[in-house]
């Protein structure tokens, strides 16, 4: 998933800094097709991307994140002042038992990519809400290209379909304003509706081999369907996400 989803966030971001861009587009961020020499020319303009990852605990966001790097290692964590942080004391980086937003935390296979972890405000605490506000507007407004915030990554797992959208989500995108760091929704696990659509073959009377053989397509229709339930969720609030990406995890 890798270069797909770095396409569509480079391209949300472009769109995001261009208002003459932003009318109303039509193309499904999923068929995007970056020119690939353009993109290398922005990308090559930023020493460090930095991205702030969110969403509830095993949305999936380590797993995004090695996928991006290409690697299955855990990130190296640096503390605000470059210094590195004894991972052994916060095992599960990116889960629990780590709780400071502004640290980096880097894969060795692409020192380029900075992410930042929202640090739990998933789990309903005030303070840490207002902590993660307060880093997302002080970054964006970071003169320092290398230090600026380029894009927030909203993890949402369709694996649990009734539960898609809860009070975190609703409360980030209803009274946090990124500016102009565009946030991207990614549908997590979306893989795991394959189960659901060869259920529901099956409960249409196909044999087991023939709901196997015909639930990519069910699936498909799964997947955009609760692409269209979050998308009709969120689009209403007050600070929307810029862009909406489906991971299926293969
Ligand atoms: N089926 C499926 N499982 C996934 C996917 N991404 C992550 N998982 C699993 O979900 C669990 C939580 O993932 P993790 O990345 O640690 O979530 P985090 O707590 O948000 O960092 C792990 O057992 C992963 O293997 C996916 O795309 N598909
Ligand atoms: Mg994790």
């Amino acid at each position: 998933m890798a270069p797909s989803s770095v396409h569509s966030w480079w391209r949300s971001l472009r769109r995001s800094q261009c208002p003459s861009d932003n009318a109303v587009d039509p193309t499904p961020a999923l068929n995007y097709r970056l020119d690939s020499t353009e993109a290398k020319r922005q990308i090559d303009r930023i020493p460090r991307f930095r991205i702030l990852v969110m969403g509830r605990a095993n949305a999936g966001k380590t797993t995004v994140l090695q996928r991006v790097c290409n690697t299955t290692d855990q990130p190296e964590i640096f503390d605000g002042n470059g210094e590195k942080v004894d991972t052994r004391a916060v095992q599960g980086s990116l889960g629990r038992g780590y709780h400071n937003i502004e640290d980096e935390l880097v894969f060795k296979s692409k020192p380029r990519y900075v992410f930042h972890d929202s640090c739990g405000f998933e789990a309903g605490s005030e303070a840490e809400f207002d902590k993660m506000k307060k880093f997302v507007t002080d970054q964006a407004k970071s003169t320092k290209l290398e230090n600026r915030l380029h894009a927030i990554w909203y993890c949402i797992p369709l694996n649990e379909s009734h539960r898609m959208v809860m009070a975190a989500e609703r409360k980030f995108f209803n009274e946090c304003d990124s500016g102009h760091v565009p946030v991207i929704v990614l549908l997590t696990k979306a893989d795991t509706l394959n189960l659901d659509a060869v259920q529901q073959l099956m409960g249409r009377g196909l044999t087991l081999d023939d709901a196997m053989r015909e639930a990519p397509e069910v699936e498909t229709q799964l997947q955009n369907a609760c692409l269209e339930k979050v998308k009709g969720w969120l689009d209403e609030l007050k600070f929307p996400p810029q862009s909406y990406l489906i991971l299926t995890g293969k």
